[in-house]
């Protein structure tokens, strides 16, 4: 069979404002005037193609465009099209959170020092940034997203996902939906977004990428992994600069490459992350947070999160620092579900990917981001083994909610920390997660994203904010 192109497996990207776009690959499609949806396929091909939309899983991924500085645009319009560094000043320590598309094109992207960025970049706005009206703004984008499907989840701040299975009826087919999803952010936030639709949160996630900025990607059912494999492995969630190396050292560089490998030949490579990735390459939610229902309300079974650093270290100060970060996005976590864990587990990923997990049980559950922290550090001093790291995790599991007994004493020391704690969480709700951190040697921030669902972020937390809509 010939290869198909990709725009034979795609459909209807649009990019406003222009009428008609093209793109390097091939994917865009004439461009409908607002508000009404033009197929590029004949009628017949597209009732077709509808009926099969509405049979499966249908999943959105959207994610607004340069978010903190979309908003900074907002209310300050001059900053239009200038490059524009969202952070902090150019001579400080820490690292751009966001960068315009204009400074972009210089080779400014998140994460990086804000020192390079002003190398990079010297005429650039240097911005602070506004925690507190990017998290309103966050908040106003999910109002919205409510209103188009009962089952949404943010991912982190400015990307959400909506499984609109079933909702034709009261959206149109998934195109339609998507085109009134799109509208109704731009009206109501001034805001521009992206959307991907698929079968798997994976795929819905790489089409909303691949549709930026501005539009809106369909990667029709059934064409997935066909799709996915002119892509570069780095399109894959979680495949980050050390992997696409790794992967590049045995000949892998598109998905494709990886679709056509044995699941054996990864596992031996990247060991339990080989068989996601060959999940991935497939286009399945294969692995880490990807699996598991939208918005899905239980009580979580485990709370984590992760940090990869941008280069392995070996600095102690940095790994502790960044250990006790940790510990305190999952004792906030624990703490906004009403939660006490009863055991703490490490994860430390090694330059070569070798991962080792250790737990301990606690003799009291806890919730207190002071006693995770102590007894993560005991784990980290056991057995790290002095080599660069690339991954840190910290989780807490054995999740209860019932409070163990304390002693007079312990209960006198616990209420003075969870003063301090209840202080610190409305810190960071009203200017953001990194506003207040125990972790006094961190120097960059953490972006707010977790395995099960990012802290405050919502979609399944124990309050039910999606309960109360029909
Ligand atoms: N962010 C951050 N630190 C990071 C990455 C992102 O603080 N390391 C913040 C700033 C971004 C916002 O999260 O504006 C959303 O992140 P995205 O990756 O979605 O990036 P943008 O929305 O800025 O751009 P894009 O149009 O590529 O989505
Ligand atoms: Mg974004």
């Amino acid at each position: 069979m010939p290869a198909q192109t990709t725009s034979e497996l795609a459909e209807h990207i649009t990019k406003r404002p222009q009428s008609v776009t093209s793109s390097k690959s091939g994917v865009c499609k004439r461009a409908p005037p607002p508000g009404r949806v033009v197929s590029a396929r004949s009628l017949r091909e597209d009732e077709a193609v509808e009926t099969a939309g509405r049979q499966a899983r249908c999943i959105f991924h959207l994610d607004m465009d340069a978010f903190f500085v979309s908003v900074e645009e907002l209310f300050n319009p001059s900053l239009k099209g200038k490059p524009v560094v969202v952070g902090g000043r150019p001579n400080q320590r820490g690292v751009v959170a966001a960068a315009s598309y204009a400074a972009r094109r210089f080779g400014v992207h998140s994460a990086m020092p804000l020192r390079t960025a002003y190398r990079l970049c010297p005429q650039a706005i240097f911005l602070e940034g506004h925690p507190r009206r990017y998290r309103e703004y966050s908040d106003r984008v999910y109002a919205i997203l409510q209103r188009f499907s009962p089952k949404v989840e943010m991912a982190s701040i400015d990307e959400a996902y909506l499984d609109m299975t079933g909702t034709a009826k009261l959206h149109g087919p998934p195109l339609a939906a998507a085109h009134k999803l799109h509208e109704a952010v731009k009206r109501e936030t001034g805001l521009n977004c992206s959307i991907g639709i698929a079968g798997s949160r994976l795929v819905a996630k790489i089409a909303s990428d691949q549709a930026k900025p501005n539009g809106i990607l369909w990667v029709l059912p059934g064409c997935e992994s066909r799709w996915l494999a002119p892509l570069d492995v780095s399109k894959i969630p979680g495949v980050g600069k050390v992997t696409e190396q790794r992967l590049a050292e045995l000949n892998i560089r598109k998905v494709g490459d990886l679709a056509r490998l044995d699941e054996d030949y990864l596992e031996r490579h990247f060991g339990r992350w080989g068989l996601a990735l060959a999940g991935k390459a497939r286009g399945e939610d294969a692995g880490a947070w990807f699996d598991g229902e939208i918005g899905a309300e239980e009580d979580p079974k485990s709370i984590s999160h992760e940090h990869t650093f941008d280069q392995d270290t070996a600095d102690r100060a940095t790994l502790e620092a960044a250990l006790a970060r940790l510990s305190e996005m999952v004792g906030r976590r624990l703490r906004e579900h009403g939660l006490h864990a009863r055991t703490v587990q490490l994860k430390l990923r090694y330059s070569d990917f070798r991962t080792i997990t250790r737990a301990r049980t606690l003799p009291q559950s806890t919730d207190l981001d002071t006693e995770l922290h102590a007894e993560i550090r005991a784990l980290f001093d056991r057995h790290w083994n002095r080599r660069p790291v690339r991954l840190l995790g910290v989780q807490a599991s054995s999740l209860e909610r019932a409070q163990g007994q304390l002693s007079l004493l312990e209960h006198e020391q616990e209420q003075r920390w969870r003063k301090v704690l209840e202080a610190a969480d409305q810190i960071r709700d009203r200017y953001g997660e990194s506003a207040v951190s125990l972790a006094a040697a961190m120097n960059w921030s953490f972006r707010e994203r977790a395995h099960e669902n990012p802290a405050g972020l919502p979609g399944k937390r124990a309050d039910k904010r999606n309960s109360d809509k029909p």
